[in-house]
């Protein structure tokens, strides 16, 4: 049989949290709220929040973003598993991609792990070149290393232009 969670190991996990619709800064809140409940999990660190320019489809509201440590004994699906039933319980219906959303869940490193199949892709592929996810990562881990692309520093530094402001304490 196989199981749900790691019995005696547990990893450091970083995930990231967005929102545009329905009052974001609420919603980014309650996603925290709910990520602290998760099974066989522990939050440890949380971010400010930052009101962010839409990257990629342009054409849609500011974001709020905020980044959360955790630690965790799931698997990385069934972590992946339990984001997509949170942004379920928040509201959140899936249009196309890159639609206005009522809360996004990211998963953005794993421990040091490096994974790649048709559901998951870890590090996340595109966190080390937004903004949006590396200031509000950095803000809680400093020293915080990419694995195959190298300290997160690096890579804000090459996204200095993407526009981004705190906005309140999480
Ligand atoms: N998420 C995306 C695409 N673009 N832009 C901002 N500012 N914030 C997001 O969370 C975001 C985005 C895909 O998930
Ligand atoms: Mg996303
Ligand atoms: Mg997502």
């Amino acid at each position: 049989m196989t199981s749900d969670f790691y019995p005696e190991s547990s990893n450091q996990v970083f995930i990231a949290l967005g929102s545009n619709l329905e009052n974001p800064l609420s919603q980014v809140r309650r996603g925290m709220l709910l990520l602290a409940g998760l099974e066989h999990s522990r939050l440890i660190k949380r971010s400010s929040l930052y009101r962010t320019a839409p990257i990629g489809n342009i054409d849609q509201p500011d974001f709020i973003n905020a980044v959360v440590q955790m630690e965790t004994s799931l698997t990385p699906h069934h972590l992946l598993d339990a984001l997509l039933e949170i942004e379920c319980t928040c509201g959140r219906v899936r249009t196309f991609p890159n639609a206005p959303r009522i809360l996004d869940l990211d998963i953005l490193l794993f421990g040091n792990l490096q994974h790649c199949d048709t559901k998951l892709v870890l590090p996340h592929p595109r966190m080390h070149e937004r903004a949006f996810v590396l200031q509000p990562l950095l803000e809680i881990a400093v020293d915080c290393v990419i694995p195959g692309r190298g300290p997160a520093v690096a890579c804000l530094t090459a996204c200095m232009e993407q526009p981004l402001e705190y906005i309140a304490s999480s």
